[in-house]
């Protein structure tokens, strides 16, 4: 078997939700399991707050929001002893590398992203120069460790081709120092559209709290939240084109219970959306109850997460000065070929 380098981040910018950990953080821990160290294997899991202030987030939420990411990492089944975690910001060499590939993409590359072209879309005018640089510094977070595979959702293939013709160019321009990643899209993760609006996916930035269910909400809460999630018109609880809102509680109900769609079609045959709706509340929080449960004892033993946190940035910081020096001396950069 070849070595398989793993990396992956989420950004936290705002509260951690089922679509989250469906289409992401479970596939981590899927891979993590597959894994062994054997073939020096290595999973690198990131905070990505550098990506979060992309847009304005508020300093001090932020803040929490990193450790509670990092704690809830650990809580869906990150396990620190087989993967590295650690804030991105907290390992410069992301903002260096990401300088340096601001200088050789071309423009016309950049504005091709369809995401940005998407976000700013519903930015406007605080629409900022880090949002169109993002796939930049996402380029750097990926290369900067070698990494062979990049667990994402189909919306970020174009990123991660990016990042391989970024790689490539560098390798052309200067000298060979970047090997090409690989995006890792698993088919059997869907995306998670918002309860409030199912043709748009769930969001941590959603502006209508009732669109997105957190990892963190309290039963009450997601009682509530599915409770008045909207509907498609007639009373079948099936899934198709025409009903993007039952599609998506389907989606959501079978990914939590681990039965098909197409039993629990059968299963609420003839039954009305009240029902449905009702046990698909308690699935969901019979599957968090365990993660909020391990979150809360994560949160309170915070010497214990601060250990994850400074481990990771070690492992992280040592294996990116090495890309880091490498860079430097190809490019030319400062007085020495090493950093002082
Ligand atoms: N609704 C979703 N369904 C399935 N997967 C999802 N992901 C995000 N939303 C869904 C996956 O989670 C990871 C998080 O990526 P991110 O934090 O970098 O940003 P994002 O994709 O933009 O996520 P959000 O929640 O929508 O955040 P905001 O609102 O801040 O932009 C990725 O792997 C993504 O595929």
């Amino acid at each position: 078997m070849t070595q398989k380098i793993i990396f992956s981040g989420i950004q936290p910018s705002g509260n951690l939700h089922i679509g989250n950990y469906i289409g992401a953080i479970r596939q981590w821990v899927k891979l993590q399991d597959q894994m062994t160290d054997r073939d020096g294997n290595e999973l690198i899991f990131c905070i990505v707050d550098l990506h979060a202030i992309t847009v304005y987030q508020e300093p001090k939420i932020l803040r929490e929001k990193i450790k509670e990411v990092a704690a809830l990492y650990v809580a869906c089944g990150i396990d620190p002893q087989k993967a590295h975690i650690f804030v991105q910001s907290e390992n410069p060499d992301h903002s260096c590398l990401a300088w340096i590939f601001d200088c050789i993409i071309p423009l016309g590359w950049m504005k091709r992203m369809t995401q940005f072209k998407d976000k700013s879309a519903t930015q406007k005018d605080s629409t900022t120069v880090g949002l169109f640089n993002y796939p930049a510094l996402m380029a750097a977070d990926i290369l900067l460790y070698d990494t062979t595979h990049v667990p994402v959702g189909e919306d970020q293939r174009q990123h991660i081709e990016l990042t391989r013709d970024i790689a490539e160019r560098f390798n052309k321009i200067f000298s060979p120092t970047f090997s090409l990643p690989r995006p890792m899209i698993d088919k059997s993760a869907p995306r998670i559209m918002s309860l409030q609006s199912p043709r748009s996916k769930m969001s941590k930035s959603d502006k209508d709290p009732g669109g997105t269910v957190n990892l963190l909400d309290p039963p009450e809460e997601i009682r509530n939240k599915i409770r008045r999630a909207v509907t498609d018109s007639g009373k079948e609880i099936r899934v198709g084109a025409d009903k993007p809102a039952l599609t998506n509680l389907l989606t959501i109900y079978a990914k939590f219970s681990g039965k098909s769609v197409k039993e629990i079609e059968l299963m609420y045959q003839g039954k009305g959306y009240a029902d449905f709706k009702n046990d698909l509340a308690e699935v969901v929080i019979a599957a968090l109850k365990p993660i909020q449960q391990k979150y809360q004892a994560l949160r309170q033993d915070s010497a214990g997460l601060e250990k994850i946190l400074d481990d990771g940035r070690n492992f992280a910081g040592g294996k990116s000065a090495k890309k880091t020096k490498q860079v430097r001396t190809a490019v030319g950069l400062g007085r020495y070929t090493t950093r002082k």
